[in-house]
C-alpha cells in the first residue's frame, strides 16, 4: 500500500472548473438549507482552488502515519485530484451509478478519504464498515444492502470471497492492496491510469450519500440511511462552534473508519474548516502510542471515546502535558465528571462531551468556551431542536426525565437520517409525534444542558459501541454447550460498560471447566461476529428469568448488573 502513495504522487495538478468567484466558502447558516450540496464540489474542491490562488495558509489535508515510518501527506489539490481520479474508477472501471450501493471497509488508511470523497462525487452511495466484521457479518451486509461493489483489504478479501456466491448483487471487488488478487480490480493500477477530470454530479442536498449499519434491540442490524444534508451540517454556523476549528489547527479523531464519528470528526468537520487531519493506522488501541503520539505531532484537537482517555488515566504516566494539544472532544459513551476532573489535573486540558448516534450524527455538544456542567454532555447543536418528550411527543418541562427527542416535523433538518432502508415498520417506530425518539433517556436543565440517564431499551453501550444484544445470544446459540443465553450490560471501570452473557449450558457441558467454556465461548463470539461484541463477562446460570408468556427479562439482570443505577450509555 505505502509503494503506491509513492508511485502516485505528486498528483498532476489539473485546472478546477469554477473560477474562485463561482465558489462559495463552505459556510451557510443554520436555517439556510440549499437546495443542491455537494462536500466534494463545495469543501474539498473549494480548498484546492484556495491552494491554487495560494490564499490557503496550510498545505496539508491529510497527514497520515502507520508508526513505521511511512507517512503520507496530501494537499486539498492532491486530495481533489485523486478523488476524482477515484470517481472515474468507481464509475468507468467498476460501472457503478449513483444510488448504487458500495460497501467500504477499510481500516484507517489514506483510500478512505479517497473512496468517500470518489463516493460523494459520484453520487455512489457507501456503506462504512469496520474492519472487525466477520464473513458472516460481511454476508448480511451484502446482502440487506444489495451492495453492487466492496472496497477492502487483503485481510478481509478472504472473508469476502467465502460469501461472494451468497451476494448475487455483487459486481465489483476493489482492493486496496501492494499485491494482486484474483477476481479483484486493483485499487491503485487504476488510479493511476484514471483520468483526474471528472464532473461533480450536482446532488441535492436531500439525495441519498452513506448507509450506516446500526445495532437494535431485536434482530440483526438496520440501515441508517443519510443524505449530503449530513456533510451540510457541518457547514452549518452552529456546527462550526462546537470545535471551532481553524485552518492552522491539526485534529486526530481517533473514531475506526465504520462509523458515523470517522465521517464527521475525521472529514466533514476538519475538511470543512480547512484544516488538517490527522491519522496514526494504529491497527490496535495503546494508550503509549496515542501518547507517544500527542507528544511527537503538533496535535492542536484530539476526539476519542472516553474509554481511550480512561485507559491513557489508568496507565499513571507521569508527564500527560502535551506541547500543541488545545482542545479535547469525547463521545460515543458517557463521561463521568470524575473522569473530566482528572483528565484536567493531569493535562491541564478540559473534556468536551459530544453525543450522536448514527441516525443523527453530531447531536448536541459542549461548544468549545461553553461552561461545562460536568456530567451534562451540552447543549443542542442547531438546527436540531431536541426536547424531552413522553411517549406520545409532548414536551416535558425541565429537569424532567424523559425520551431525547429531535423535531423533525414540520420540517427535517439535515443530518438527521431520512429512514431504515428497506424498513418502513423500524422507520415508523421512531417517530413519535413531531419528533425522532432516540431511545435514549435524559433530561434537559432550564438553560438547555441535556444530562443523560440511560437508553430506554436492551442495546448495549460498551466502550462506544452500541451493541444489539439478539446479535451475542444468536452467536452464543450458535456453540454446542449453549441452551438458551441473556446478554445485558454491565458495569466496567476500564470501558464504562460492557457485554455480559448469562447462559444455560446443555446438559451434557454442566460438568466441562467452567473457566475453560467460558473462553471457548468468548472465542466462538469473536469468530462468528465482529469480536468487540464479545461478552467480556459470563456468569453460567440454571434459569434465565422469564415473563408468564415466557419472554426473557434482561431488565431483571441488567438491574442486578448495575444494583439499581440506570445503564446503557450513549450511542
Ligand atoms: O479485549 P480483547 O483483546 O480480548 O479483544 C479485543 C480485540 O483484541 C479483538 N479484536 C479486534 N480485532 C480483531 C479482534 N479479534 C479477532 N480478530 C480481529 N480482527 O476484539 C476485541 C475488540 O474490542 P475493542 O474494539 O473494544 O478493542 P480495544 O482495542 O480495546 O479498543 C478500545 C477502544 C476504546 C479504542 C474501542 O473500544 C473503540 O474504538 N471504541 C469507540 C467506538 C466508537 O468510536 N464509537 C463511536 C460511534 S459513533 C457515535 O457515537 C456518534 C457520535 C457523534
Amino acid at each position: 500500500i505505502h509503494k503506491s502513495f509513492h508511485i502516485v504522487h505528486p498528483a498532476p495538478r489539473q485546472v478546477v472548473r469554477q473560477s474562485s468567484s463561482g465558489l462559495r466558502a463552505p459556510r451557510w447558516s443554520d436555517h439556510d438549507t440549499p437546495e443542491e450540496f455537494n462536500f466534494a464540489s463545495s469543501v474539498v474542491d473549494y480548498w484546492a482552488q484556495m491552494e491554487k490562488e495560494g490564499k490557503r495558509g496550510s498545505e496539508t489535508a491529510l497527514w497520515w502515519v502507520n508508526g513505521q515510518g511511512d507517512e503520507v501527506k496530501w494537499s486539498f489539490r492532491e486530495i481533489a485530484d485523486l478523488t476524482r481520479r477515484t470517481a472515474n474508477v468507481l464509475t468507468k472501471a467498476c460501472g457503478l451509478q449513483q444510488g448504487d450501493h458500495l460497501a467500504l471497509i477499510l481500516p484507517r488508511v489514506p483510500e478512505w478519504w479517497l473512496v468517500t470523497v470518489g463516493c460523494i462525487r459520484t453520487g455512489i452511495v457507501f456503506i462504512p464498515g469496520t474492519t472487525q466484521l466477520t464473513a458472516k457479518d460481511i454476508v448480511y451486509r451484502l446482502q440487506a444492502s444489495k451492495a453492487k461493489a466492496i472496497v477492502t483489504t487483503d485481510t478481509l478479501a478472504p472473508a469476502v470471497d467465502s460469501v461472494a456466491s451468497e451476494c448475487p448483487t455483487l459486481k465489483t471487488k476493489l482492493l486496496v492492496s501492494d499485491h494482486s488478487r484474483e477476481g479483484w480490480l486493483d485499487f491503485w493500477s487504476l488510479i493511476r491510469s484514471a483520468s483526474p477530470s471528472h464532473t461533480c454530479i450536482k446532488s441535492k442536498t436531500w439525495d441519498p450519500m452513506v448507509i450506516f449499519f446500526t445495532s437494535g434491540t431485536t434482530g440483526l442490524p438496520k440501515m441508517a440511511k443519510h443524505s449530503h444534508g449530513l456533510a451540510l451540517r457541518s457547514c452549518l454556523s452552529s456546527s462550526r462552534k462546537v470545535l471551532q476549528l481553524k485552518t492552522s489547527d491539526l485534529l486526530w479523531c481517533m473514531s475506526d473508519p465504520g462509523w458515523i464519528l470517522a465521517l464527521v470528526g475525521c472529514q466533514f468537520e476538519p475538511w470543512t474548516a480547512g484544516s488538517t487531519i490527522f491519522v496514526h493506522h494504529l491497527a490496535q488501541l495503546d494508550p503509549k502510542v496515542i501518547v507517544q503520539v500527542l507528544f511527537k505531532y503538533p496535535i492542536t484537537q484530539f476526539l476519542a471515546a472516553p474509554s481511550v482517555f480512561r485507559m491513557i488515566l489508568q496507565e499513571k504516566f507521569t508527564n500527560l502535558r502535551f506541547p500543541t494539544l488545545e482542545h479535547c472532544g469525547t463521545g460515543g459513551e458517557a463521561l463521568l465528571p470524575e473522569e473530566l476532573e482528572q483528565w484536567r489535573r493531569h493535562t491541564g486540558l478540559l473534556l468536551h462531551e459530544l453525543y450522536g448516534q448514527s441516525e443523527t450524527g453530531m447531536t448536541c455538544a459542549v461548544f468549545r468556551g461553553m461552561n461545562i456542567k460536568p456530567g451534562s454532555m451540552g447543549k443542542a447543536v442547531s438546527p436540531f431542536d431536541i426536547q424531552i418528550i413522553d411517549d406520545k411527543g409532548n414536551i416535558l418541562p425541565p429537569n424532567t426525565e424523559g425520551n431525547m427527542g429531535i423535531r423533525m416535523k414540520p420540517t427535517r433538518p439535515p443530518g438527521l437520517f431520512m429512514y431504515y432502508e428497506n424498513n418502513p415498520k423500524a422507520s415508523a417506530k421512531v417517530e413519535c409525534g413531531d419528533f425522532y425518539n432516540t431511545g435514549d433517556r435524559a433530561t434537559m436543565d432550564a438553560e438547555g444542558y441535556l444530562w443523560f440517564l440511560g437508553r430506554d431499551d436492551d442495546i448495549i453501550n460498551a466502550s462506544g459501541y452500541r451493541i444489539g444484544p439478539t446479535e451475542v445470544e444468536n452467536a452464543l446459540a450458535e456453540h454446542p454447550a449453549v441452551a438458551e443465553s441473556a446478554v445485558v450490560s454491565s458495569p466496567d471501570p476500564k470501558r464504562g460498560e460492557v457485554v455480559k452473557a448469562f447462559i444455560v449450558l446443555n446438559p451434557e457441558f454442566l460438568s466441562h471447566d467452567k473457566d475453560q467454556l467460558t473462553k471457548e465461548l468468548q472465542q466462538h463470539v469473536k469468530s462468528v461476529t465482529a469480536p468487540y461484541k464479545y461478552p467480556r463477562k459470563v456468569e453460567f446460570v440454571l434459569e434465565l428469568p422469564k415473563t408468564i408468556t415466557g419472554k426473557i427479562k434482561r431488565s431483571d439482570l441488567r438491574k442486578k448488573e448495575f444494583g439499581g443505577m440506570s445503564s446503557g450509555k450513549k450511542t
